[in-house]
């Protein structure tokens, strides 16, 4: 297939383009760099050095002989998203280039409505270009199981059945989002209803839960391939960040009393998922919602697995309780659907011993590019402005 990879500097989206390649299909990647400069903005560094694009698809090319095509640009801008992709002319367009960090959209107004235009408008660009120039093509859309928050009921693959006043209908399964970013994958989700609704388009909505580890078979292959790793408040995700926090010695950073309990993923099924809604792609018209996720694990679940893990390896792990910078349930009833990815094929890796060795592992090996402070967190839900560091001068550099 010919697939775009909108997004494909970034975690998910750079070891899924390589996946794809490897899988033999065409892939081009769009991306303006954007999260590289708000790493920057933050004084943050992915623990593992990531190197620059030219360099990383040179050696990609040289190594196996697939050439990936990169577009350097905006998603807002609509002349080159819709240039670039008549261009390319794809079968399928994964959409991972927005702004998804939680703690990011609320650091203050400024960055809310930043990650709201971001992502809303960059979709709104992408439906409106699938209309004018490619009707067929396959929308794959990264949604987010923080879409549905945590009801006190079974959550459903997107659509629920319900019986009101003696008539039935099934509907979008509720949403109760816990951030401004989450709140832009609603919005994201309704646009995309209503185009594929009114424009007979076809789109897949990934609803995503949370992701962990860094290497997958491609990204292996040569140290200049490899994928980003976040541990930083802002943009490292739980398991990634408890993990370096370990390899530090550092106390685990649990926030509240850790029975947030959400989906996870390994990122090698993260790049399966997507390649199985390619190859099955919705019919027109049609939105599908599949919840991509394989286990679901409370916070202190994992500060446990990694707890243990750690002192396995001779490294003694504390684990302490802060107080929840978040607004959330830090205790609740959580069981989310799952299984048409499975029904797709998707043969799971599940969070094993090994797979945390190795993450640690990996920790352990960066260990110097470590900055433990950004294990704090900084960035509180309650505040409407919070204090951020501003590192190596940058000053404010994402423009609304
Ligand atoms: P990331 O920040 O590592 O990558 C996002 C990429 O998109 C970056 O390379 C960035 O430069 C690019 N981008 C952002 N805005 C852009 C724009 N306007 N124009 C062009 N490029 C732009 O994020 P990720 O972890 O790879 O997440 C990718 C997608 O998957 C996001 O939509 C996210 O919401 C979703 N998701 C991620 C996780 C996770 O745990 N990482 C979980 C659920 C869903
Ligand atoms: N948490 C801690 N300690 C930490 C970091 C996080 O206890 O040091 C807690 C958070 O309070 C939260 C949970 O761990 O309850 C998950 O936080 P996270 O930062 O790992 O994930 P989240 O903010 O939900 O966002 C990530 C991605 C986002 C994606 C989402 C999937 O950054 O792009 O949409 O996971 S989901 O959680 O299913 O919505």
């Amino acid at each position: 297939m010919r697939i775009a990879v909108l997004g494909g500097d970034g975690y998910c989206g750079w070891a899924t383009a390589l996946y794809l390649s490897n899988q033999g299909h065409s892939v081009a990647i769009i991306d303006n760099f954007i999260r590289r400069l708000w790493d920057y903005e933050l004084g943050a560094q992915t623990l593992t050095p990531i190197r620059p694009m030219p360099e990383r698809l040179r050696v990609w090319e040289e190594l196996t002989g697939r050439s990936i095509e990169l577009y350097t640009g905006d998603v807002t801008e609509y002349d080159f998203l819709s240039s670039c992709l008549r261009e390319f002319s794809p079968d399928a367009v994964i959409h991972f280039a927005e702004q998804r960090s939680a703690p990011y959209s609320m650091i203050d107004r400024k960055h809310a409505v930043g990650t709201q235009v971001n992502n809303v408008v960059g979709t709104l660009n992408l439906l409106f270009t699938l209309r004018e120039f490619l009707p067929d093509c396959h929308l794959v859309k990264l949604g987010t199981m923080g879409e549905y928050g945590t009801p006190n009921i079974d959550i459903e693959e997107g659509y629920i059945t319900i019986q009101h006043n003696g008539r039935t209908d099934t509907l979008p399964f509720p949403k109760q989002p816990g951030s401004f970013y989450h709140l832009s994958k609603v919005h994201d989700s309704h646009n995309i209803t209503f185009a594929c609704k009114i424009w007979g388009l076809r789109a897949t909505d990934l609803n995503h839960g949370v992701v962990y580890g860094t290497t997958t078979e491609e990204t292996a292959m040569d140290e200049a391939l490899i994928n980003r790793f976040d541990y930083d408040e802002v943009f490292g995700t739980v398991l990634n960040r408890f993990c370096a926090q370990a390899a530090l010695g550092y106390p685990l950073t649990v926030y509240g009393k850790g029975g947030q309990t959400r989906g996870f993923l390994d990122i090698r099924d993260t790049v399966r998922c997507v390649e199985l809604a390619c190859l099955n792609p919705a019919a027109r018209g049609e939105f599908r919602v599949f919840n991509q996720f394989t286990e679901q694990f409370s916070v202190l679940d994992l500060a446990h697995l990694v707890k243990t893990a750690g002192e396995q390896m001779g490294m003694p792990v504390a684990i302490e309780n802060l107080p929840d910078p978040r607004v959330e349930a830090e205790e609740h009833y959580f069981n989310a659907k799952h299984s048409k990815l499975i029904d797709l094929g998707l043969a799971p890796h599940f969070l094993s011993e090994s797979l945390l060795d190795s993450l640690i592992e990996i920790a352990v090996r960066y260990r110097d590019r470590i900055d433990p402070s950004l294990f704090l967190p900084r960035v509180n839900w309650r505040k409407a402005k919070n204090e951020r560091r501003m590192d190596a001068g940058a000053k404010a550099v994402h423009t609304v």
